[in-house]
């Protein structure tokens, strides 16, 4: 494993700052790179010698990717990153290279101090709890667990689908440390009557407005109560990056990464399915029924995504890279409440396929690393496919299952190599 030392963590404005910096970091937090400066407030009287997109040095743990080496930024309002594919090839991602996907705009203090969980709604002992509260009543697990993204993959939608243009980097598969959401749960006392979870977060709406939720979204009960979703207060040994969560979020592997509430500050148990930012209309729901690419589908045959498809992803060679006459290729492959069975690789554009050496997941939630070694008949470009079979028999399929969001996309990873 590639364990990257990251002792430059973004904290908090602290009474440390010099002077230059602590009233201008949140304006920099919620300005966009490229405005820095203007926003600022601050006159750069040599302005027109800097570098296009280069950030101030004064403020340079305020970048969105500090603590993240290699991510491709998507936006930086909300912060938007993805990692190549080649930077996932560790077996368990290390943080600097777990992609990020805001709805919002970072809580004002994502400091553990002071912070509280409360659960509430159909519960018999409504709860609210510190951090060390949960470490000291609960046990405290570590797992592997991966998240995705349910639109990972919507950059490859045609007709085109609105949001982030995710490749195919919007996955990761880190250590998380934290306490089963079941076991909070089951203290709390769920009622007959409950039926979902709707989560709460301590992000900033957009707007500014603090009554509004950038995204609030919940998952069934039974999925709740499932052993491998964690409340995490670490990730790989460590806090939370502030990117991703810090420093309580939920992690529910398999299942769309949006119901993994970051900054997590509320479990509120429904008796309906809960009705938060982003659980209605056409975010994160897919058409009830298959639709020809480009259909309008009325929001009322638009379901709740749930678990997230069979899917895999080759971390080497790299796309376009050079190779010998043989390689190793290797990756992972991760489908949500299943396992995978069976992971093929091809280098004749699917006409043939042989099967490579599949680890069984290191514990329920974690995506599963393979590897297997190609031998090229001559030299030229070759295209090496991938495709994962899951426990159901079911494999990811070639062309896309097109729907209005560009959810889901779990069609083959292809890598190119030119061969000599
Ligand atoms: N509070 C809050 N939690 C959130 C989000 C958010 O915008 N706000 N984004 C969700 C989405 S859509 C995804 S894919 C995952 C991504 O987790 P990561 O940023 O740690 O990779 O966080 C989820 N949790
Ligand atoms: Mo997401």
């Amino acid at each position: 494993m590639d364990n990257h030392s990251h002792t430059d963590t973004p904290a908090d404005a602290g009474p440390q700052d010099a002077p230059i910096r602590k009233d201008r970091r949140r304006f920099l937090r919620t300005a966009g790179l490229a405005t820095a400066g203007a926003v600022a407030g601050l006159t750069i009287p040599f302005e027109r010698h800097m570098p296009k997109g280069m950030t101030l040095a004064a403020f340079a743990d305020d970048s969105p990717l500090a603590g993240k080496d290699g991510l491709t930024l998507l936006g930086d309002r909300p912060v938007n990153a993805e990692t190549p594919a080649h930077l996932l090839d560790d077996a368990i991602t290390p943080t600097e290279r777990h992609f990020i996907r805001n709805n919002g705009l970072l809580p004002d203090s994502t400091s553990p101090e002071g912070w509280t969980l409360t659960v509430d709604g159909f519960v018999d002992n409504p709860m609210t709890m510190t951090i060390d509260d949960l470490r000291n009543n609960f046990e405290v697990v570590t797992r592997a667990l991966h998240i995705e993204c349910g639109g990972n993959g919507r950059a490859a939608f045609d007709p085109p689908a609105r949001g982030n243009q995710w490749t195919v980097g919007a996955v990761g598969c880190s250590e998380w440390t934290g306490v089963r959401l079941k076991d909070v749960l089951e203290a709390a006392g769920v009622q007959d009557a409950a039926v979902y979870t709707g989560h709460e977060g301590a992000d900033i709406h957009l707007s500014g407005d603090p009554d509004k939720f950038p995204l609030s979204r919940g998952i069934p009960i039974e999925k709740a109560l499932d052993e491998t979703v964690l409340i995490a207060f670490e990730m790989n040994g460590e806090a939370l990056h502030p990117m991703n969560g810090a420093p309580l979020r939920l992690v529910v592997p398999g299942w769309p990464g949006s119901c993994s509430q970051k900054w997590l500050t509320r479990i509120w148990v429904r008796d309906q399915e809960h009705d938060g930012e982003k659980m209605g209309g056409q975010s994160y729901r897919v058409p009830a029924y298959p639709v020809a690419p480009g259909t309008d589908v009325p929001n009322e045959d638009m379901v709740v995504m749930g678990a997230m498809p069979v899917k895999s992803l080759i971390t080497f060679p790299m796309n376009g890279a050079e190779s010998g006459m043989e390689t190793e290729v290797r990756g992972h492959a991760w489908v949500g409440d299943r396992t995978i069975e069976r992971l093929e690789v091809s280098i004749d554009f699917g006409a043939t396929w042989a099967e490579a050496d599949l680890d069984a997941p290191v514990n329920p939630g974690a995506w599963q690393n393979w590897r297997t070694s190609v031998s090229f008949p001559q030299a030229g470009y070759y295209e090496v496919w991938a495709r994962a079979t899951d426990s159901e028999g079911v494999s990811q399929p070639h062309a896309i299952a097109w729907n209005p969001r560009g959810y889901n996309n779990n069609s083959l990873h292809r890598v190119g190599l030119m061969v000599s």
